[in-house]
């Protein structure tokens, strides 16, 4: 009955999905955030602790944490992964001198009980900025083709016009459907 109830809803677009966005502090997460939700640029400042929203993409609706990346809150991401479908990760294309933390971090959480069935979106933000790592350089640093036990995805974008965050978006979509 539980089940059929289930299908039900989701059949009216009322399921909803549980993303966790994590990345080093000043990746772009909360700006992909409010750019997903309200189609604008906000003024964010560091996030401590997290910020959640609903977002609804073609009438799906995910519920969205963007979860704070100064190093001493990372140990705390962890508390958030129960029942997550999708796991965001977001990376300052540009930071490259923190590219290997970010490695260890992605490496660790993967490795998260709680996060077993996740499927995985890397966002390579600020591609805008001159300079930045490309998703092909990015991906062989982090050794993403490693990745066996987890769907995995890698998209370029830039949070401050949008572009690619909706192609990301699709990929969640795409995924959902396999299921
Ligand atoms: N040029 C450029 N700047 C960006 C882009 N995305 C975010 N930013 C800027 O990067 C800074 C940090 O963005 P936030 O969204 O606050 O970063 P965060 O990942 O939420 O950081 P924490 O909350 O500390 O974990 C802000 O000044 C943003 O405007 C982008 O695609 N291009
Ligand atoms: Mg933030």
């Amino acid at each position: 009955m539980g089940l059929l109830f289930t299908k039900i809803w989701s059949l009216f677009g009322n399921e909803e999905h549980k993303i966790v966005m994590v990345g080093l502090d000043n990746a772009g997460k909360t700006t992909i955030l409010y750019q997903y939700l309200m189609n604008e640029v906000v003024h964010t400042s560091p996030t401590i602790g997290s910020n959640v929203e609903e977002v609804v993409w073609k009438n799906i609706h995910f519920i969205m944490w963007d979860l704070g990346g100064q190093q001493s809150l990372r140990a705390a991401w962890s508390t958030y992964y129960s029942n997550t479908e999708f796991v965001i990760v977001v990376i300052d294309s540009t930071d490259r001198e923190r590219l290997a933390v970010t490695r260890e971090e992605l490496y660790r959480m993967l490795a998260h009980e709680e996060l077993s069935k996740a499927a995985v979106l890397i966002y390579a933000n600020k591609q805008d900025l001159k300079g930045s790592m490309s998703a092909a350089e990015i991906s062989k640093q982090l050794d993403l083709t490693s990745i066996k036990e987890h769907r995995w995805q890698i998209q370029s974008c830039c949070a401050l016009t949008g572009e690619g965050l909706y192609q990301g978006l699709e990929w969640i979509c795409s995924q959902l459907k396999k299921k």
